[in-house]
């Protein structure tokens, strides 16, 4: 069903099984996501987010859900294909017209998306991509007559751009420009928002490379009575011609093509949101043909390539291969690089989407971290949400107090010094969100952390207001009170991590006294937390200790654990009975649940993630953002099988089986994959198709760092691998502060058995260009030098 290429392509083939399965293309201003059957989403920057093809009702402007839902008249990209000597009709990609081709292959390419179909002896092969620079798609169409006759056809682009505004909107043909222009004025009431809008890009625009035989811009007109599995302007012999003036308006154009026998027939589109015509122009000038559009895919393809990070595997693992290799860093510079595309992304999102671009383009990572530090508030906390752009508000989740975003700082700068060495970026001195004053990095942190520690009760636990890393968690301390498990252990950690750094720094004091709170935060979380065989969650306003083995939903949650790992809480018989627990309870086929059982009804003292599906996201889904937190601390642990165990549930597999229940494909990692696996087994497993994810940073971290064990330190790299025991000899490429390094691991017996979360120290030996190492450090690493390294795990 589905195959992978040698260039990392990933094709499915057929347009039925996984219908929702897709993938997605960004450049710096917008973003597609492309399902197989032709849907698509998407949206450009301007600065907020914003859409050029809509449903056929007003929407709601919303942030990018999992699960999304597709329906007849969703947005799509499509074209019907006439056969005018027998008047047969289908559609490509497969919707609208849904007749079954005779071959179907969605092709998800790193810097394209195309789909090949045979259907009616003709060979359909349609390709998209997007330039580097503008807000626009760049289709391209090939017609291969496959019946050795000559052929009549006729082709009609369906690009509907749906309800686009209830004040005013129109749409007409351009015979200069062979495009469909389908104007409209963003609505609003405030004449605040008329100026705002002023440079909105209302219009939307289908431009062809030839001039069309015939057009239609009327959206009801075109389907007719037949509706668009059989639409009236598709049967008739020509479109109509009409001009929708305030009707929904839609981007049909005609094409009559002859095809002699055997022959080609290609065409170029383009489909965007202008400002005015003369955009539509100056797109058509630089875009439209064969050799634009060749020009324009090779630099995109440039642009992807500039993303494919530090590490290149050559495993057992075919399919992990495939996907570190070629995916994941693509994931990962996706987030970092445009920020998933917001003005306001939320600021451990933020964090850590920096913390993966350390891996991938350390420069921006630096920027990001600078970025952030800067809207630090004096009183040493972090703003909820980081403002990308003069113009953009917080909204949304933004505008919930959560009291986490200060751990992430720490955490996430640990990783980007880890690998770059720059420790000269915390002597960099830089201002506050509200004041003036400059102080270095360092002093920021300092700041942050005391911060930290000033938001606990009397108990020594840090207060969750309205949210921690759980966003939805928000009633459990909106009174005041409420504490956070979770982030009392996320503070033992980030101190831990941060003692390590002031020790770097000769601050000895600051380290000592690091060392002690983060010892007491651990005691007072033994104390207060451990409900007997895990840790609880939090204490809410009541003083109601949650997440307890008394609780019948909600019983146990994933994060306390990895965390209390991290942060070095967890005694041995704690840890083992740890264990035992996320295994009996949260381990599920499809990766690890974030809390079981899943809530099935409103708990007013815990918040709206009870309401939340049972198994959907945050309650109780196989979130994989929490999922990879505890693979990284198994990983702190040295259990290399237990990680992997985790860590490989996150992608489906070639298993037709997985592949059909989680219907996404190999492509990206998806926020979660529905839970309540004990509950709910039906639709366990199912993808949210959400591409937007903290999980990648951390996956990409967990291989590098501490599966491969390819860790920066201050004096180079430290080579501290935890494989998976059935990875016997393994070969990568570790691109590292300008060297680079050969690796070839071999593992003489598997390692500790899978149960046994070993942290007893491996032997491990190892030899550098031929001569073996006294430590496990390379040091005096130089730029521009290529090292072969072997890795010898006994
Ligand atoms: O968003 C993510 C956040 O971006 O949820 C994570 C959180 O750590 C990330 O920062 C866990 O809560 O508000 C909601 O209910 C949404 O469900 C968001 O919490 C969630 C969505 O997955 C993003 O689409």
């Amino acid at each position: 069903m589905i195959e992978y290429h040698l260039n990392g392509d990933v094709s499915l083939n057929s347009p039925t099984k996984m219908p929702d399965a897709g993938s997605f293309l960004w450049n710096k201003h917008m973003m597609i996501q492309m399902n197989c059957r032709g849907y698509a989403t998407a949206q450009f920057m301007q600065p907020e987010p914003a859409k050029y093809a809509h449903g056929p009702n007003i929407e709601a402007t919303t942030f990018i859900q999992p699960e999304h839902p597709y329906y007849s008249h969703h947005p799509g990209r499509f074209f019907y294909i006439k056969d005018e000597q027998n008047q047969h009709v289908f559609s490509v990609p497969y919707a609208p017209v849904k007749k079954t081709p005779d071959e179907f292959h969605f092709i998800a390419g790193k810097s394209k998306i195309r789909w090949i179909i045979a259907q009616q002896q003709l060979l359909v092969e349609l390709t998209l991509t997007l330039p580097c620079d503008d807000v626009a798609e760049l289709w391209q169409i090939n017609l291969t007559d496959m019946s050795g006759k000559a052929r009549k056809l006729s082709l009609y682009s369906y690009f509907p751009v749906g309800y686009k505004s209830w004040m005013n909107q129109s749409a007409y043909y351009d015979d200069n420009l062979n495009a469909i222009i389908c104007e409209s004025i963003t609505p609003y009431q405030k004449v605040e928002h008329y100026f705002a809008n002023q440079r909105h890009k209302d219009s939307t625009v289908l431009i062809s490379e030839f001039a069309a035989t015939s057009f239609e811009t009327r959206q009801a007109q075109f389907e007719g009575e037949g509706g668009l599995n059989f639409p009236d302007g598709v049967y008739q012999t020509q479109l109509q011609r009409g001009l929708a003036k305030y009707e929904t308006p839609t981007a049909a154009m005609q094409f009559a093509i002859e095809l002699s026998a055997n022959s080609q027939y290609q065409q170029h589109f383009i489909f965007a949101p202008i400002e005015s015509a003369e955009q539509a122009i100056q797109l058509k000038q630089q875009y439209m043909g064969a050799t634009q559009f060749k020009r324009a895919k090779a630099q995109y393809q440039d642009y992807i390539t500039s993303g494919q990070g530090c590490i290149r595997i050559n495993s057992p693992d075919a399919d992990i291969n495939q996907f570190v290799n070629h995916w994941l860093p693509r994931q990962a510079f996706y987030h970092g690089d445009v920020n998933r595309l917001s003005t306001d992304p939320q600021t451990r999102n933020y964090l850590q989407d920096a913390m993966g671009m350390a891996y991938i383009n350390p420069q921006t990572s630096q920027q990001a971290f600078i970025t952030a530090i800067s809207q630090q508030y004096h009183s040493g906390a972090m703003p909820d949400g980081i403002l990308l752009h003069e113009k953009a508000s917080l909204k949304y989740i933004n505008q919930i107090p959560h009291s986490d975003h200060c751990v992430w700082l720490i955490i996430c700068l640990q990783a980007y010094l880890n690998e770059t060495n720059d420790y000269a970026l915390l002597s960099l001195k830089l201002p506050f969100k509200d004041s003036t004053e400059q102080v270095s990095v360092f002093e920021h942190i300092t700041l942050a952390i005391e911060w930290l520690l000033s938001q606990r009760d009397k108990r020594g636990l840090s207060f969750i207001a309205q949210g921690d890393w759980c966003d939805p968690m928000n009633m459990v301390g909106y009174k005041g009170k409420g504490v956070s498990t979770w982030l009392s252990l996320a503070t033992a950690y980030a101190l831990n991590i941060w003692r390590v750094i002031a020790l770097q720094q000769q601050e000895h004091e600051l380290a000592a006294q690091l060392a002690l709170v983060a010892n007491d935060i651990n005691h007072c979380v033994n104390q207060h937390c451990w409900d007997g065989a895990w840790y609880h969650r939090g204490i809410t306003d009541d003083g109601v200790g949650f997440g307890v083995s008394t609780d019948t939903e909600g019983r146990i949650f994933a994060n306390p654990q990895s965390f209390a790992l991290l942060a070095g809480a967890a005694d041995a018989q704690q840890k083992c009975s740890i264990y035992h627990q996320v295994k009996q309870q949260l381990a599920t086929p499809f990766g690890l649940m974030m809390l079981a059982p899943s809530y099935t009804k409103m708990r007013e003292d815990i918040g709206r993630v009870t309401q939340k599906y049972p198994g959907t996201a945050e309650n109780g889904s196989v979130y994989n953002h929490a999922a990879i937190f505890y693979a990284f601390a198994l990983l702190e642990q040295g259990d290399g099988d237990g990680a992997w165990e985790v860590i490989s549930k996150m992608l489906p597999t070639m298993d037709e089986d997985d592949l059909l229940t989680r219907g996404q494909l190999p492509v990206f990692i998806p926020n979660y994959y529905r839970g309540a696996y004990y509950q709910q087994p039906d639709v366990a497993g199912k993808s949210s198709q959400l591409f937007n994810t903290g999980t990648v940073a951390w996956y990409y971290r967990c291989i590098i760092e501490k599966v491969l064990g390819l860790q920066g330190c201050p004096q180079g790299l430290l080579v501290k691998p935890n494989l998976p025991s059935h990875w016997q000899t393994l070969n990568a490429t570790r691109e590292f502060r300008g060297a680079t390094f050969e690796v070839s691991y071999q593992q003489l017996k598997g390692q500790a058995t899978a149960d046994s979360h070993s942290t007893a120290a491996k032997n491990v030996t190892l030899w550098l260009n031929g001569e073996q190492l006294p430590k496990r450090i390379i040091d005096n690493i130089q730029p521009g030098a290529h090292y072969q390294l072997t890795v010898i795990i006994a």
